[in-house]
């Protein structure tokens, strides 16, 4: 693990009161790690706020988007800077705390033996979340069982987003192909690469809902990803 470049790549919108702490408590862990956010614009100014930080800490980037495209899009963004800077383990992460970044040496000492690594809420029979209402429990395990049956995936957690990639799972599938804006995007991914006959495991995390910003869920991003998933299963979508 020495001398391998860790990359991990933030999408935000609106998470001015998160990112700051987030990225201290990741220079905390002290493993070198670069830090990659990909902000589309954010009102709130989030992308200035990252900005001045790289000033400091040249390990911090900010990538600006002109427009809200979608978690999924900011992702490709993010990959694909983090292949072409030389990254050996990609990790994908929310900026809103619910992705705690202390799992990070639970997630490379898994992937000394898989490709992709998955930060699962749904191991052993339950679902590990803290401060989710109800209403939340039942929609996003019924969205996770939906995805999981139709696709076929041998994965517990298909809709996580607290994922660390080797760089040569992520090189393999096109990014550029890649057709979900929204949440579809973690369904689309493992699913390309599980195809690709990778190696998935899965870690337990808790996963804690967010106490500061908004959720930016939307009816239009739940929609996409009911049929995307339908696509995906039915071979239509471009390889
Ligand atoms: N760049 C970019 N980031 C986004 C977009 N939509 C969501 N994000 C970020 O993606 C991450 C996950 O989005 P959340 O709104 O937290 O989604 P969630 O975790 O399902 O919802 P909550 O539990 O309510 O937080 C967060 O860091 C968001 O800021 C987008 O359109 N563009
Ligand atoms: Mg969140």
């Amino acid at each position: 693990m020495k001398n391998e470049k860790i990359i991990v790549v933030i999408p935000t919108y609106n998470e001015k009161e998160n990112i700051v702490g987030l990225i201290q408590r990741i220079e905390a862990l002290n493993l070198n790690i670069r830090i990659i956010v990909v902000d589309d614009n954010s009102p709130d100014g989030t992308w200035q706020v990252v900005e001045d930080i790289g000033k400091r800490l040249p390990r911090v980037e900010i990538v600006r988007r002109m427009a809200k495209r979608g978690l999924g899009a900011a992702y490709v963004e993010g990959f694909k800077r983090a292949i072409a800077q030389g990254a050996d383990f990609i990790i994908g992460m929310d900026a809103d705390f619910s992705h705690d970044p202390s799992y990070t040496p639970d997630f490379l000492k898994a992937a000394e033996e898989s490709d992709v690594v998955i930060g699962s809420r749904y191991l052993e029979g339950g679902i590990s979340v803290l401060n989710w209402p109800l209403w939340r429990i039942i929609l996003s395990s019924g969205a996770n069982t939906y995805a999981r049956l139709i696709t076929g995936l041998p994965v517990n957690d298909v809709t996580s987003g607290f994922i660390c990639y080797r760089k040569r799972a992520l090189s393999a599938i096109s990014l550029d192909s890649i057709e979900s804006d929204g949440y579809s995007f973690l369904v689309e991914m493992k699913y390309r690469i599980f195809k690709k006959g990778f190696k998935i495991k899965e870690i337990p995390i808790v996963f804690v809902e967010r106490r500061k910003g908004r959720s930016k869920m939307s009816l239009g991003v739940f929609i996409e990803s009911v049929i995307m998933v339908l696509r995906l299963r039915l071979g239509l979508y471009k390889k």
